[in-house]
């Protein structure tokens, strides 16, 4: 692209304020400095741009750009634009970082949905009419002002039920995941007291997967911002620091170093996201056995219990998780025997439970499908 192109050309994200994995890449994107319109998504936008884009699913964010075309799935599109913008790559350059860094993406991205649901939609007296008004703000921008935000009703319906019907969020388990919840941001308070992101002064991908539920629900949504965020002050920081285009002149800590307030979150994340995922392979493994024939994956197959803390629960089972378990799998499988070696060792020493090995029915994640490998 030649430099006159290249300063009239903008990336166009289409998403919303209070969507989690489009704050994800927005976020990306300040971070390499890659020029982007955020584009809310109103009915005539779905059937126009997304539907087309995904294959028929109304789903955000999807990234338009004359060299990438349309692509769905925030860790896709930041793939895509690794490879197209190489200079400050969000990837560091050793095992351990890699695998630490790929296990908060899991962990953001796949499992702090629960506090992210539970916080905006089980307390609606406060949260509802800030998400009425983001959402209307959406669906229905034409509408008079002081309407706006019924708009947003319908939305507010279909997501209001997230926590119940899909994460099987219910009174018996919510203490046990406040506690877990408080515990979490109490580790990552400590965390950002020490470190500007989370391997060092620069951030990884983790550091972005890790925003899109902390800063698009739990720091804007009226409740948990009351009363999860606003005395965290490190974390707070942190949370300026990516929304405020992260610096990006720092370096990760030397020698493939991961620094020890990471250990313990690692640790309950063995304990409670990797026994769940090895149940999700599982029962992927085992509906790809029974229907040898299908190329693509439905959305959810079943149901799948889960731990948190000492309480348990059942939530929808998405072949997407083991995908993004996958995604770990592809640093390790990738490397020499040596780091490889000292990895296993290193995750034992910290008693971090995670065996990595490969599922036995890979699948693959491509054009919003996941697909058979
Ligand atoms: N794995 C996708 C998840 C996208 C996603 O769940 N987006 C939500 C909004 S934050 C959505 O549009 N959901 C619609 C649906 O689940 O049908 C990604 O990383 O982009």
């Amino acid at each position: 692209m030649s430099e006159k192109n290249q300063s009239l050309f903008r990336y166009r994200l289409y998403g919303s304020p209070v969507s989690y994995y489009t704050a994800k890449v927005q976020s990306y994107l300040r971070y390499k400095a890659l020029p982007f319109d955020l584009i809310r998504v109103n009915n005539k936008i779905a059937e126009t741009v997304i539907k087309p884009a995904t294959g028929g699913w109304r789903v955000i964010p999807v990234l338009y750009g004359s060299n990438t075309g349309y692509i769905q799935d925030s860790s896709v599109i930041i793939d895509a634009l690794e490879s197209l913008h190489q200079d400050v790559p969000v990837t560091p350059p050793g095992l351990k970082q890699q695998v630490v860094s790929a296990l908060f993406e899991l962990l953001g991205d796949d499992w702090l949905v629960f506090p992210a649901m539970h916080y905006r939609w089980n307390f609606k007296r406060y949260n509802l009419p800030h998400i009425l008004k983001a959402f209307g703000q959406s669906r229905t921008p034409h509408w008079p002002k002081p309407i706006r935000w019924m708009g947003g009703i319908k939305n507010a319906l279909k997501f209001g039920v997230v926590p119940r019907q899909m994460l099987g969020i219910n009174p018996t388990n919510i203490p046990a995941l406040e506690k877990w919840t408080t515990q979490l941001l109490d580790q990552l308070n400590a965390h950002f007291s020490l470190h500007d992101y989370l391997l060092g002064g620069r951030a990884c991908h983790g550091d972005f997967s890790l925003y899109g539920p902390l800063h698009a629900h739990l720091a804007s949504d009226p409740f948990p911002k009351e009363h999860l965020i606003k005395s965290r002050q490190h974390l707070q920081n942190w949370l300026t620091r990516m929304t405020v285009t992260p610096a990006t002149t720092g370096d990760w800590l030397p020698a493939d170093e991961v620094p020890a307030t990471l250990i313990p979150i690692l640790q309950w994340q063995g304990r409670d996201q990797l026994p769940y995922l090895k149940k999700v392979m599982a029962q992927t493994a085992d509906w790809l056995s029974k229907n040898s024939k299908a190329e693509i994956l439905p959305r959810f197959i079943g149901k799948t219990s889960y731990g948190i803390g000492s309480a348990v629960g059942t939530r929808l089972c998405a072949p997407y998780s083991q995908w993004m378990y996958q995604r770990v799998m592809l640093y390790i499988d990738r490397a020499e025997t040596d780091p490889r070696h000292e990895l296993e060792t290193w995750l034992k020493q910290h008693g971090i439970a995670f065996d990595p090995n490969q599922p036995s029915h890979p699948i693959v994640f491509r054009a919003s499908k996941v697909r058979r490998q």
